[in-house]
C-alpha cells in the first residue's frame, strides 16, 4: 500500500519526497503535477515567497519513458529561495559560531514555543523551518502522483472556498456543487464557485493585510467517482471519515474538519439522513441528498466524498501578538519576517491531495493490483458484483 516520506527546510536546498507502494504502469503527467503545484502557490492574498519560487518536481526515481515501474518514486522540488538563506541554513557550523538570523520570540498559534520546548532548542529557527507550510508542496506533488493514478480509475478530486472570514456561498448553491463548476472555481482567485462573492472576500483580504492581519475560512475537497466500499465499519482505524480526518488535521492551520455536513446535523434531527433509493435501470442504489459526505459506517457509499476542513489565521502577523522571548524572558511582540494574509484557497489544494493519498491507499487496500490494469479490472469487476446484487 501507498506510503510517502517528505523532507526538507523551508530556505533549505529543497524537498525530498519518495513515494512508495505505487502501482506500475500509470501515465505520468509531469505537467499535471506541475499545475498542482502552481495551483497551491496561488489564491489572493498570498505573500512574498510565492514570488519567490516556482515550484515543479524534479523526478529522480520510480518513472521511465512516462510510465511509473513500480519502484519507490523520488523526486526533489528546489527552494529558489536558499541562495539567500545558504550561510543561516548551511549544514556545516557556522564559523563565527553563532548562529544567523535566530528566532527568540514565539509567535503564538506557531509551532514555535512547543518545538522549543520538546526538541530544547534555543533557537526556534530550528522549528520554523520544518513546520512551514512550505512542507505542503511535497504533499500536493504526491497528491498528484495520485490524482493521475485516480484519473485512470474514474474518479475526479476537486475542492473550493466555502468562507473567507465572514464572507460565505450560500446553503443552496453548496448543496449544488458538483464537477461541472470546475471551470469557474479554478478562473476565481478565491478559488470560490460563486462568481458574486470574488469582490467581497477580495476586500476581506485586501482589508486585513491594511490592518497587518491575516484571515483564515473554511474549504471543502469532493471526490466524484469514487465506488462503494472503501474503508470499514469493523474497526475504528479502518474507517474512511477518520483517516481523512486525520488527513485534512495534519495540514498546517487546519483546526477543524467534519464530512459532508456533519457540523449542521444537530439541528436538523433525524432528516440528516440520505433516504436509499434504487435504480432498476442501472442497477444501483442512490440517494437525493449527500449529508453523510458519500461515507456511512466508516465506509464509502458511492457517492461524492464530501470532506469540509476550516483554516486558522496564520500566525505570522506584521503586527505582532503579544510573546515572551525564550532567552530572557521578557515579554516582547512576537517575531516577524513575512507572511501571507490568507492561504484558504491554497489549503484547498493541499486538502485535494490529501484525499487523493487516502483514497489511493484505502482503494489499494480493497483491490490490490501490482499494476494499474490488475487494479482496474479489481475495481470493475467489484462494481459488477455490486450491480448483481
Ligand atoms: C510557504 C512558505 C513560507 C511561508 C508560508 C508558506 O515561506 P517563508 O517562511 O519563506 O515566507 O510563506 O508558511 C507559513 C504560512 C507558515 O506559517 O510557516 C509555502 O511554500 O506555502
Amino acid at each position: 500500500m501507498l506510503r510517502f516520506l517528505t523532507s526538507g527546510e523551508s530556505h533549505g536546498k529543497g524537498l525530498i519526497s519518495t513515494i512508495e507502494g505505487f502501482p506500475a504502469q500509470v501515465p505520468v503527467d509531469v505537467d499535471f503535477i506541475n499545475a498542482d503545484l502552481r495551483r497551491r502557490m496561488g489564491g489572493y492574498g498570498r505573500g512574498l515567497r510565492m514570488k519567490i519560487e516556482s515550484d515543479q518536481v524534479d523526478i529522480f526515481a520510480g518513472v521511465r519513458n512516462g510510465e511509473t515501474l513500480g519502484s519507490p518514486i523520488a523526486f526533489i522540488i528546489h527552494n529558489r529561495d536558499w541562495v539567500n538563506w545558504t550561510e543561516v541554513m548551511s549544514v556545516e557550523p557556522n564559523p563565527e559560531g553563532v548562529r544567523k538570523r535566530q528566532v527568540t520570540r514565539p509567535r503564538p498559534g506557531h509551532a514555535d514555543l512547543v518545538g522549543a520546548l520538546k526538541y530544547q532548542f534555543k533557537d526556534m529557527r530550528n522549528v520554523l523551518e520544518r513546520s512551514s507550510a512550505r512542507e505542503t508542496a511535497s504533499r500536493v506533488a504526491v497528491g498528484a502522483f495520485c490524482k493521475l493514478l485516480l484519473r485512470e480509475l474514474g474518479i475526479q478530486v476537486y475542492s473550493h472556498v466555502i468562507s473567507i472570514r465572514k464572507v460565505r456561498i450560500s446553503d443552496e448553491l453548496l448543496d449544488t456543487v458538483s464537477v461541472d463548476l470546475i471551470p469557474q472555481i479554478e478562473s476565481s482567485e478565491l478559488r470560490c464557485c460563486d462568481p458574486a462573492l470574488d469582490e467581497s472576500m477580495k476586500a476581506t483580504v485586501d482589508d486585513a493585510i491594511d490592518r497587518g492581519d491575516t484571515i483564515g475560512g473554511t474549504f471543502e475537497v469532493r471526490a466524484a467517482g469514487v465506488p462503494p466500499g472503501l474503508g470499514s465499519h469493523v474497526h475504528w482505524d479502518r474507517k474512511l471519515d477518520g483517516r481523512l480526518a486525520q488527513a485534512l488535521m495534519s495540514i498546517n492551520a487546519i483546526k477543524a474538519v467534519e464530512t459532508g455536513s456533519g457540523l449542521d446535523q444537530a439541528p436538523m434531527g433525524s432528516k440528516f439522513h440520505d433516504e436509499i433509493f434504487y435504480d432498476d435501470e442501472k442497477r444501483e442504489f442512490y440517494r437525493k441528498t449527500n449529508r453523510a459526505g458519500g461515507i456511512e459506517g466508516g465506509t464509502s457509499n458511492g457517492q461524492e466524498v464530501i470532506v469540509r476542513a476550516v483554516v486558522k489565521p496564520i500566525a505570522t502577523l506584521k503586527r505582532p501578538l503579544m510573546s515572551v522571548n525564550l532567552h530572557t524572558k521578557e515579554p516582547f511582540k512576537a517575531q516577524y519576517e513575512r507572511s501571507d494574509t490568507c492561504v484558504v484557497p491554497a489549503a484547498g489544494v493541499i486538502g485535494e491531495a490529501m484525499v487523493a493519498i487516502v483514497l489511493v491507499q484505502a482503494i489499494q487496500e480493497k483491490f490490490g493490483g501490482d499494476n494499474l490494469s490488475e487494479l482496474q479490472n479489481n475495481l470493475e469487476s467489484f462494481r459488477e458484483r455490486v450491480r448483481a446484487m
